[in-house]
């Protein structure tokens, strides 16, 4: 049965901040550091359940908030596969962050552990880490008591990126299998990336140093353990590395800062220099977003929809010339985010879906794929290989050396994409294969497709709980009326795209507009929110 006496005990220990509710999102739970740490000895327990309720297999406990602000911290539960949480227990995270004390906390327990037909004598193990956060210690040792408080053999992986911890979780679990996805250690992670990567690039023109904002963060940890497995076959310039400095995780740097705010950090003004490539990571190193500055020193910016622009042409080219056209069908998945004109280059050349925001309806899809190729705008995203793909790519005999080539290619990319989840690390040196393949320079990158002007605004309203969606979240269907009038607007702009639907990790309803000129998207998204209002 349940422990209950140790769980009494150890619950005592992390109360309930009253009048807080919790909520595990799309992100897993997220709010202000000080608030969660009776989140954390509670989602200790609830992994371990996780585990027990999946036969024992291994799972993923991230401590992160990402991009937010240094205060912010988060958890996330990762599942056996390396995937997010499956979402009928995200309810149950919910409601058991949210009982008020000891008592009702043990009783909701024991009710989801009866409902779930939990066995608590099958035995529980997780892997956890945090990113560099100043919460993130204390929090640490809140998730350890709940490890010790249901009895979970527990592993520590330290500080590190979310992308690592997903590749552990999956690691781990196919360990001694057939399907071992790699060596269970950051190390091991690391030789994986960057063997494929040296053997992705050999006989290529060296590349040029690359400059990695690393948001101050987790990413510049990792990122100079790799810059050193790479050596010369990617010279990394680590930018923003200062992870112990207060205030400076994610404050104006990273990828987030760059996406929203369409501009350089300002840190990078005085390093970056025209024509040279850059990139920025999220604080937890699975956001990627590229940019650099033209011969007059503007800034362009290159984002996920340019990553998956410029990684499905590739990855296609590469299919075709391994003769493997029309037996292994590459697609791409994108969000109503994506921009406009990235949605009709990538249309011309393969399938392209659109799924509501949030990463695991990107997986899921991608999944239907032979390769499935995914990114959001943010930056994140990664490729995915199908079980029957990656068996085809190894037992294929290719009847001539460009064949040859082309398959080997293939195969390498497998080992370099990180295909747990979006990774910064990976998705970077995936970026720099095709760049030095295509023997293109950021420029030549850029000018895919041109970037139709866009502009997303955020609206505080009373309940965004009334504005629901359909169509891949690019249609309102409530409130009543609201659609038709904002079809109407949308109407009088030259090439106008708009819609609105409520956040999924803020209490806000975003509004997205395009128009063929940036006045005009702006104007757009800024009659639409007035609708909103
Ligand atoms: P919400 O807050 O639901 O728009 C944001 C991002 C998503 C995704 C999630 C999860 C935008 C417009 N939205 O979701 O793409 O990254 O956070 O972190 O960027
Ligand atoms: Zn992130």
């Amino acid at each position: 049965g349940l422990p209950v006496d140790s769980i009494q005990h150890l619950s005592d220990e992390h109360p309930k901040p009253v009048d807080v509710h919790f909520q595990y999102g799309t992100a897993g739970f997220r709010t202000l550091g000080t608030l969660l740490d009776c989140v954390l000895f509670r989602v200790g327990i609830l992994a371990g359940l996780r585990s027990k309720k999946l036969d024992g297999k291994v799972i993923g406990v991230m401590v992160t908030a990402s991009h937010n602000p240094e205060p912010d911290n988060g958890v996330k539960l990762v599942d056996p596969r390396g995937e997010m949480l499956e979402s009928s227990w995200e309810a149950h995270a919910t409601a058991l962050a949210n009982a008020a004390d000891t008592p009702s906390f043990i009783s909701a327990l024991d009710t989801f552990i009866k409902n779930a037909k939990i066995d608590l004598s099958k035995p529980a193990r997780v892997v956890y880490a945090r990113d560099t956060r100043p919460s993130g210690g204390a929090l640490v040792s809140a998730l350890e008591d709940g490890f010790k408080a249901i009895g979970v053999d527990a592993r520590n992986a330290g500080v590190t990126t979310t992308p690592v911890l997903h590749y552990l979780v999956k690691a781990m679990n196919t360990k001694g299998t057939k399907d071992e996805y790699g060596e269970d250690s950051e190390g091991g992670y690391l030789r994986k990336l960057s063997g494929a990567f040296k053997k992705l690039v050999s006989g290529k023109a060296p590349l040029a140093p690359l400059i990695v904002d690393c948001a101050n963060g987790v990413g510049a940890i990792v990122g100079a353990t790799l810059a050193e497995h790479l050596g010369d076959t990617l010279p990394i310039i680590i930018e923003n590395g200062a992870t112990t400095t207060p205030g400076a995780l994610n404050n104006h740097c990273g990828a987030d800062f760059v996406k929203t705010q369409q501009k350089l950090p300002p840190s990078l003004s005085s390093v970056l220099k025209p024509g040279q490539r850059a990139c920025s990571l999220d604080g937890d190193a699975d956001r990627l977003i590229y940019y650099y500055l033209d011969e007059r020193s503007v800034f362009h910016m290159l984002d996920g929809d340019k990553i998956a622009a410029l990684v499905a042409a590739f990855i296609v080219e590469l299919v075709k010339a391994a003769g493997l056209e029309g037996r292994i069908n590459v697609g791409v998945v994108q969000t109503a985010y994506a921009n406009g004109a990235s949605t009709k280059y990538l249309s011309e050349r393969l399938p392209v879906k659109c799924v509501p925001t949030g990463v695991k309806h990107l997986h899921h899809a991608a999944e239907h794929y032979d390769i499935g190729v995914y990114f959001e705008a943010n930056g994140h995203g990664t490729v995915l290989f199908s079980p029957e793909t990656k068996k085809q790519l190894t037992s294929y005999e290719p009847s001539t050396p460009a064949q040859s080539t082309a398959l080997g290619h293939l195969n390498n990319l497998m080992d370099l994409i990180n295909q747990t989840v979006g990774d910064a690390l990976s998705d970077m040196l995936l970026v720099e294969v095709v760049l030095a393949h295509k023997s293109y320079s950021a420029v030549e990158w850029d000018s895919l497709y041109s970037d139709k002007p866009n502009r997303l605004v955020k609206v505080v309203v009373k309940d965004r709980n009334i504005f629901k969606t359909e169509d891949a979240e690019r249609r309102l269907v409530s409130p009543p009326g609201l659609q038709a009038k904002i079809d109407e607007l949308v109407r009088r702009y030259d090439g106008g795209r708009s819609f609105v639907r409520p956040s999924g990790t803020e209490d806000v309803v975003r509004v997205y507009a395009e128009a063929t000129v940036k006045s005009q998207a702006d104007e757009l998204a800024f009659r639409v929110a007035g609708l909103v209002y």
